[in-house]
């Protein structure tokens, strides 16, 4: 992660960017701001393939970047009152204009919010205020539906903020950036989405954050298999519900965290940190094993915060400061056994299945496809038995799926709605969309199928270009 953000001329990146797309962005930059634009950025959503809410505890994930992305038009200059002049191609969202010196109000939570997150991230690590910048954004991630459309929009943020202070960080120390930028939103994220969008490059990845942020190329045969992405069409808008959901989760992670430190009588920084303290094998799957068998001796159902502040012998008042503030959430209960055991599992999945990637033999990939069945799909039943992270229309959707011949099907991003992720034989890929309009009749859907329901290559990640 060392390298820099590649810029381009605009005539090396023609063939990810259809003209009409660059068009309907100068036509609105010619409309609010009377001029051309300067520079283009982008920076792409995401699908991960396996390792579900497993990044904030540490663990290493394998997303993929698809060529949906969120592209901005920009043009800049020096100023002594810099301003930002934000406007996009989606007339829902509408114009705006602010000082550099902004606050984030997450009460007044709107689209530009992601803009200045990525600014701010930007600003405070290298203290510049110096440019005036005018933008205008075209999305083309659906929002609200797993694939990481904020990420693509506070990358490309950040991105064109350090840009136009002429500042080069390494790939790694934009993620870093732009990591700590995203949680300005007000979601505890972990790091996935902002790596995979700034460092990938045409494969999917493994992403290692522990000991430090790293990205490997894993080589995925992918020759006769494609990923299809299909949108169950649930919104599930962070911004609103992680109280209940993507926050909670986080929360919970830090208990079971504080629990295993109490009963082993040790510190953990977080999971990751109790796997490799815990462990009693370097094989990456078997080291699960032995933390595994901890958590099941040591943690059982439900907590509230009485049960906690009892356990480890202090004030309900200390649970709250010490664990739980100053992240928003909604809950009574605890299920540390559940969280744990699907972090656990989930984390050694994501080595199973890479290990069913690589195995070198001429049967490779009739062994991924028979791994990969069984490792999506426990992914699946793990993220809605034990993470509570699925939902009802995200299970008809896998299950519409298998019997149509994926060859494996879970959700992909946080869940509780948003989008699906089917591993399809290319032979197959046809009768298999024909299958899966059934769901979206039966929703009763009468939008672009294409929209909803569609293949993806691995895409290249963030990129400046003029
Ligand atoms: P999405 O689905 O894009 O909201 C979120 C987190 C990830 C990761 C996944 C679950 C953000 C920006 N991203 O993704 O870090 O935890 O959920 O695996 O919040
Ligand atoms: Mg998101």
């Amino acid at each position: 992660m060392e390298n820099k953000i590649p810029v381009f001329e605009k005539s090396a990146v023609d063939e990810f960017y259809p003209v009409d797309r660059i068009k309907r962005l100068n036509n609105q930059f010619e409309q609010s701001f009377k001029s051309s634009p300067t520079h283009y950025c982008r920076s792409p959503g995401r699908l991960n393939i396996i390792g579900e809410h497993i990044d904030y505890s540490g663990f290493s994930v394998l997303p993929m970047a698809i060529d949906r992305d969120c592209l901005m038009a920009f043009s800049f200059q020096k100023s002594d009152k810099p301003t930002i002049k934000i406007a996009n191609t989606n007339p829902k969202y509408k114009s705006s204009e602010f000082g550099t010196d902004f606050t984030i109000d997450l009460k007044a939570h709107d689209w530009t919010t992601y803009f200045k997150c990525g600014f701010k991230g930007v600003l405070e690590t290298y203290n510049v205020h110096s440019v005036s910048v005018q933008v205008v954004v075209d999305g083309t991630v659906p929002t609200g539906s797993g694939l990481s459309s904020s990420s693509a929009f506070v990358c490309c943020s950040a991105l064109l903020t350090s840009y136009i202070h002429n500042l080069s960080p390494t790939k790694g120390e934009l993620t870093q950036i732009a990591i700590k930028s995203e949680r300005y939103c007000g979601v505890e994220s972990g790091g996935m989405d902002q790596s995979i969008s700034i460092v990938a490059n045409k494969t999917p990845l493994l992403i290692d954050f522990e000991p430090k942020l790293n990205a490997t190329l894993v080589d995925f045969k992918l020759n006769d298999l494609v990923f299809v992405i299909a949108n169950t069409l649930v919104v599930s808008d962070k911004a609103v519900t992680a109280p209940i959901h993507y926050n909670l989760r986080v929360v919970e992670c830090r208990l079971i965290v504080a629990l295993l430190g109490f009963y082993l009588k040790k510190e953990y920084k977080n999971l990751w940190d109790f796997v490799e303290k815990e462990k009693d094998s370097s094989d990456n799957v078997d080291k699960f094993e032995k933390p595994l068998a901890l958590v099941k001796q040591h943690l059982s159902g439900d907590y509230t915060r009485q049960d906690i502040a009892k356990i480890l012998d202090i004030d309900v008042s200390k649970v709250e400061e010490e664990y739980i503030k100053p992240i928003q959430i909604r809950a009574t209960e605890f299920k540390l056994l559940k969280r744990a055991v699907h972090i656990l599992t989930e984390a050694q999945r994501v080595y199973k299945f890479v290990k069913a990637c690589q195995v070198g033999d001429p049967v490779v990939l009739g062994n991924l496809m028979v791994n990969s069945f069984f490792i999506q799909n426990e992914s699946q039943a793990s993220c809605r038995d034990y993470f509570e992270c699925s939902c009802y229309e995200i299970d008809k959707v896998c299950e519409l799926a298998a019997k149509n011949g994926s060859l494996g099907s879970r959700l992909t991003g946080a869940g509780w709605g948003g989008c699906t992720v089917h591993l399809i034989r290319k032979d197959n890929l046809s009768s298999f969309m024909d299958g899966m309009k059934e769901y979206y009749s039966e929703i009763g859907y009468e939008g672009d199928l294409g929209q909803v329901l569609f293949s993806s290559v691995p895409s290249i990640g963030a990129i400046v270009f003029q």
